[in-house]
């Protein structure tokens, strides 16, 4: 048996665990920050057969696929005078650990 721990964005984590839990895998949901940018993340778990991760994985991947964005920003030209752009940030994606697991107790 295998423990994943799927790093995910809080914008994909609802999209992540329901096409998991779909798939009859079954999944925790932790809040998260991350520490270099300090922001909130989710962390999914997910504990399943060895033959099971890649497909797992698989469908982590389709719900948390990097992107670009566009997001409106503003700069400060003069004072109290500012601009509204848009800008291009990459979102998505997920950091994957998968661990042995030595036990699974369900008491
Ligand atoms: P990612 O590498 O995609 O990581 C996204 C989030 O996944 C991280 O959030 C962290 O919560 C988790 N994570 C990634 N690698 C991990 C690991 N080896 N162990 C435990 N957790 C891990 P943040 O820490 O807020 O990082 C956000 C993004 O900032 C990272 O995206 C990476 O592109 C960048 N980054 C992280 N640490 C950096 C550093 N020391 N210097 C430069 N850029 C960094």
């Amino acid at each position: 048996m295998k423990l994943i721990f799927a790093i995910v964005s809080n914008d994909d984590a609802g999209d992540v665990s329901a096409a998991l839990t779909g798939a009859n895998y079954s999944v925790t949901r932790l809040a998260t920050t991350g520490g270099f940018l300090k922001a909130g993340n989710t962390t999914i778990i997910v504990g399943t057969d060895d033959d099971k991760v890649e497909h797992c994985i698989e469908i982590i991947g389709n719900e948390s696929k990097k992107r670009t964005e566009i997001v409106p920003s503003t700069a400060s030209y003069d004072i109290g005078r500012y601009a509204s752009f848009p800008v291009e940030v990459q979102v998505g994606g997920a950091v994957i650990f998968v661990l042995d697991v030595e036990q699974f107790i369900k008491l």
